[in-house]
């Protein structure tokens, strides 16, 4: 393999049109951030590139959903995103986005470059366009009925029900999503990158060079990212559109291009190009940039998810190829997917956990996180992410291995030899066995990851905490202290160089723990290089610990179960908004109906939790005819203590029920938003009445 000179490593840069949840996390963010850290513990030449994906469809419809603009949609996740990212200790060089002006300036050189050059074919094709909107519409924006189940709500490119791919002439009744008009055919141009004329080329490089037969020199692809490229390959290329008829992106730069923007799969990718000639400008180095992409021996790593592995192995490097001044990635290594409690995660369906809401709720454990999504990271296959294995994580391996050792080492010195660095005396064969230990750990993380097998090398890493941890169970120096002083200072000085090794090795995977651990030590960070790990003398005798702390604490049951209800209530709100979808369209009801129901403003006098229930409250309200008890499903949306004092409106002439024993003389009317959460009807109170009288019709009031 060749020795590179510096790594430039790149991470797929996230859609701005939401924020980021843990499949991104253990799919891309986690690894690339576990290699970057790493190469820079060996004092390696790296640079850790990523951004905002701010173009394309997704963005533009995000907008017109939130009825903002795209600018605004992607100021808003941007900033979400990068701070998510930074609280979590994801160490990229420059956080850039493709809205920025050296990005527009950079890939819009780069399709002038290759149109010049007459790498492009220009074709015009028929395609819809929104009569009343006067725009063409992108694939997304036509829905109609799947020419395959005939379900409706198909997708120009995709029917989401049976899961076809589509084109949008394929689509029964298609109908534009902007205005609901009929689409009808109309000549657009657009500028094509002829990947068959790449074919060769794409053959040599990645199933020569880098497919599992390979003679050497270069490094053989992750199977599931060769065997994608493969049958790509092997199914042959066909010319791809890399222009779009659409107002939000960059502008196609050249004549006769007016309304048509770069397909966003064009610019983005070059937005990595873009990034590190911004973080190079930023330094004042505006040519500094160039090694990077330009010189042979750079090894370039893109870490990204498997659903863009064609772009990055097929389209990208063929746009690079043509263009000719930049070098071709080394290494695409993409991991699968990561399931939440064994179902996809999707944000339309909100089944996620997003990185912003754990680190509210989890202060101080972002790298139980980590630790948990390298753990199950998908590397070569789809895995699942549960609350009950991260606790179980938690508990029985940073908890029970981890900080015990560290905590037992530390706790022992600090009892023994008033917290300074005992000496070494004479070792026994045990003490050299544990010893020789180290280096082969060390050697099989790094051959791990340099390897992206990042599961593996967090095994290893817990190896060495492991090796620790069992020394001490087998020495037991809370015994001999009684006997053999000196025997106790070899085992604690042997324990204190493995934790310091520790310390190092952790870095990558546990960036925040090496730091407390680090201070906890007293380490330097002159000593904490990666390749003193192993070092027997990192702590000298007579060195003086700092402050021990404890490094991961128990999470109960309970921490569990209210993650668990989350997920379950955000079940109950898909299946709620499903239903009243259905419902409505099911049936009409007649206004006689509507009249029979008699619903009061009543207030709320008393709510109590309904005993071994979890949605049930027992409510007593003031009907203003009566006083009476309810039993509500409320439980989920509303504690007792917000339900006293509140005004509801409550159904008062329903037939009454028995609820767990207690008779509900009627039901509390709630409303459901957009996104499917349950509120209850509050009417405001009388004296705020009088304020909204007061107001001019059509005004707002609140
Ligand atoms: N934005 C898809 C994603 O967020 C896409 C990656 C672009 S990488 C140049 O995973
Ligand atoms: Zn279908």
């Amino acid at each position: 393999m060749k020795q590179p000179k510096r790594y430039l490593v790149t991470s797929a840069l996230p859609y701005a049109n939401g924020p980021v949840h843990i499949g991104h996390l253990a799919g891309v963010y986690v690894p690339s951030d576990i290699y970057v850290r790493y190469l820079r513990g060996r004092g390696e030449d790296v640079l850790s590139i990523c951004g905002s994906d701010e173009h394309g469809v997704p963005i533009t419809i995000k907008a017109k959903k939130e009825g903002v603009t795209p600018q605004d949609v992607v100021d808003k996740y941007n900033g979400i995103i990068k701070e998510a990212f930074r609280r979590f200790g994801i160490s990229f060089d420059i956080y850039s986005r493709t809205s920025s002006p050296m990005h527009a300036k950079t890939a819009s050189d780069f399709f002038k470059k290759l149109y010049e050059q007459g790498d492009f074919i220009e074709q015009t094709t028929e395609q819809y366009y929104d009569p009343e909107a006067q725009q063409f519409l992108a694939d997304r924006y036509i829905t109609g009925t799947c020419p395959k189940c005939q379900s409706e709500g198909a997708y120009g490119d995709q029917c989401e029900k049976c899961g076809s791919t589509l084109s949008p002439t394929e689509l029964i009744n298609p109908k534009s999503a902007i205005t609901g008009a009929t689409p009808v055919l109309k000549e657009t141009k657009h500028w094509f990158l002829p990947l068959n004329r790449y074919e060769a080329f794409l053959r040599e490089w990645i199933l020569k060079e880098h497919g599992p037969e390979n003679g050497g020199g270069h490094e053989v692809w992750k199977s599931n990212v060769y065997g994608q490229c493969k049958s790509w390959l092997d199914g042959g290329l066909l010319p791809r559109a890399v222009s779009r008829d659409l107002d939000w992106g960059i502008p196609v730069p050249v004549p006769g291009a007016e309304g048509k923007v770069l397909y966003v799969w064009f610019d983005a990718p070059i937005g990595y190009i873009s990034a590190t000639k911004e973080r190079f400008e930023q330094r004042g180095d505006a040519e500094g940039w160039r090694p990077d992409w330009q010189a042979p021996a750079t090894k370039l790593g893109h870490f990204i998810g498997r659903d863009s592995i064609v772009f990055h192995c097929i389209v990208f490097p063929s746009m690079l190829k043509a263009h000719g001044d930049f070098i071709l990635p080394e290494n695409v290594p993409a991991n699968e997917f990561l399931n939440l409690e064994n179902d996809k995660i999707s944000t339309s369906r909100n089944w996620a956990v997003w990185l912003h809401e754990y680190l509210d709720e989890f202060p101080g454990k972002e790298d139980v996180l980590r630790y948990v999504l390298c753990a199950n990271a998908p590397e070569t296959k789809d895995n699942d992410f549960t609350w009950r294995d991260f606790q179980a994580r938690n508990n029985n391996e940073l908890v029970a291995i981890f900080g015990n050792f560290v905590n037992r080492a530390l706790v022992l010195t600090g009892k023994y030899f008033d917290n300074r660095v005992p000496a070494l005396g004479e070792l026994t064969d045990y003490d050299r066995e544990t010893i020789e230990e180290i280096p082969r750990i060390k050697a099989a993380i790094e051959h791990n990851i340099e390897n992206y097998r990042f599961r593996e090398a967090l095994k290893e890493m817990m190896n060495l905490a492991r090796l620790g941890n069992k020394y001490l169970a087998d020495t037991e120096p809370w015994k001999v202290i009684k006997t053999d002083e000196a025997r106790v200072a070899t085992i604690l000085n042997i324990s204190l160089q493995i934790t310091a090794s520790l310390a190092i090795a952790c870095e990558p995977f546990l960036p925040f723990t090496a730091k407390k651990l680090a201070a906890m030590i007293n380490l330097s960070s002159v000593e904490a290089k990666w390749d003193n790990i192993g070092c027997m003398t990192l702590l000298a005798p007579g060195h003086e610990l700092g402050q021990a702390e404890l490094l991961f604490e128990k999470i109960e049951d309970s921490v569990v179960e209210a993650q668990l209800a989350k997920l379950e209530a955000t079940k109950a709100a898909n299946a709620a908004a499903n239903a009243t979808v259905a419902e409505a369209k099911a049936e009409v009801v007649q206004f006689d109906d509507f009249a029979k129901m008699d619903i009061r403003v009543s207030r709320v006098v008393a709510a109590e939790p309904v005993p071994k229930t979890k949605k049930l409250l027992k409510l007593t309200v003031d009907t203003g005819l009566d006083t009476r008890t309810i039993v509500s499903g409320i439980a989920e949306y509303y504690t007792p203590e917000q339900m006293v004092g509140k005004r509801v409106l409550v159904l008062v002439n329903l037939v009454p029920r028995v609820l767990k024993g207690i008779e509900s003389q009627g039901m509390i009317l709630m409303a459901e938003s957009p996104t499917g959460v349950l509120s209850v009807v509050a009417p405001v109170a009388e004296d705020e009445e009088s304020a909204l009288k007061a107001a001019p019709v059509g005004s707002v009031v609140g």
